[in-house]
């Protein structure tokens, strides 16, 4: 296991390299070229760039989140190859310098969605919740307009303004799309892409849905282990494996989070770590990383990765904004050093008791 922060690029992000590799037990950034469009090729030159900003800073890269999917591949339209032709040679650019994982999203349309990006808890604290009678209640297309002034002025992943801009285009590229086409066009994309993976050695690991089912009425799949299983046995190679991201597997409660990880040993690449509050079924808001504050057991999660042999990143994810800090929501710096520090003595105190047996 290797403990790793998310780091959107010295342009975009609040937080600094030097600030992270001050938390204690961190080695390395999950980083992007977060200026790069969909379907661009990545360049040798700006990948070498970003290394070696990180490897100055004393910390190093352990891999990519995300290189986004073009929405023709998604949507499976004539260009699609196209597309896929440049995300090999991104994904070639990036083995040939020594990058070997990279995370993914097949969500349509929206990436992940939350009502709001700054509730209040109880302690003062502001967190991103999810409520589905707001969902219930709002026109998709208003969905950014509704969010965006709670952004602290960072740009969200996967709700650039530029792609927000052209909403109902995207929903209308969508309309014939169900879930079978979905995972055909998540297959057809993943056939074509193994060999390079092979080839570098390149871990894919899909991140799920967040939250885990259909919003809006499009059709999300990466939202259960079922669907999980399908997706590996439907391309059966050790690199085509998944994130383990709780909070948004965690976001359906018929997901049992320890089972699930259990289940896709060897598969899970990447772990995201964190904790969700449930107020009802369908409204929660994401809580601090230590169990007591929210719902998940999260010893029972760092036990099974321990116990599946994960030797991958691991992230403390979307953390609350507290002390006074101004960030993209989600990505402050403190929440997430103290979940850090937090899965660290978790996983120290799994592997000494497991040693001492
Ligand atoms: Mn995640």
């Amino acid at each position: 296991m290797e403990m790793t922060i998310r780091w959107f690029g010295s342009k975009y992000d609040t937080v600094t390299l030097e600030q992270i590799r001050q938390i204690p037990g961190v080695s390395g950034v999950i980083t992007t070229l977060y200026d790069t469009a969909p379907g661009e090729i990545w360049s040798i030159e700006a990948i070498r760039d970003l290394k070696k900003e990180v490897e100055s800073a004393g910390l190093n890269i352990s891999g990519i989140e995300s290189v986004n999917i073009h929405d023709a591949i998604k949507v499976g339209s004539e260009d699609r190859d196209r597309y896929i032709d440049n995300y090999i040679k991104t994904l070639e650019n990036l083995g040939r310098e020594d990058i070997h994982l990279v995370c993914y999203n097949f969500m349509p349309v929206f990436d992940w969605t939350r009502t709001e990006l700054a509730r209040k808890r109880p302690d003062g604290s502001t967190v991103l919740a999810y409520s589905q009678k707001t969902i219930d209640s709002i026109d998709p297309e208003n969905m950014f307009a509704s969010i965006k002034d709670d952004s602290n002025g960072a740009i969200l992943p996967g709700w650039e303004p530029d792609r927000m801009e052209h909403i109902k285009e995207l929903f209308d590229l969508y309309r014939n799309v169900d879930e079978e086409k979905l995972f055909d066009n998540l297959k057809y994309f993943l056939e074509r892409i193994m060999p390079v993976c092979d080839r570098y050695d390149i871990n894919m690991a899909i991140h799920p849905d967040d939250p885990a089912w259909p919003v809006f009425g499009l059709p999300r799949i990466i939202t259960s282990l079922d669907n999980i299983m399908r997706m590996m046995k439907m391309v059966d190679n050790v690199h085509n494996g998944v994130t383990f991201c709780a909070g948004s597997y965690g976001t359906n409660r018929a997901n049992d989070l320890p089972t699930m990880i259990r289940a896709l040993k060897g598969r899970v690449h990447f772990a995201h770590v964190r904790n969700l509050k449930f107020n009802s079924d369908d409204d929660f808001e994401e809580a601090s990383h230590l169990s007591s504050d929210g719902s998940f057991d999260m010893y029972e999660i760092m036990k099974a990765l321990y116990d599946t042999g994960f030797d991958g990143p691991i992230r403390p994810d979307h953390g609350r904004m507290i002390w006074g800090e101004k960030a993209m929501p989600g990505y402050g710096l403190y929440d997430r050093a103290l979940g850090a520090a937090y899965l660290n003595g978790l996983w120290e105190a799994i592997d000494k008791n497991e040693k001492a047996k």
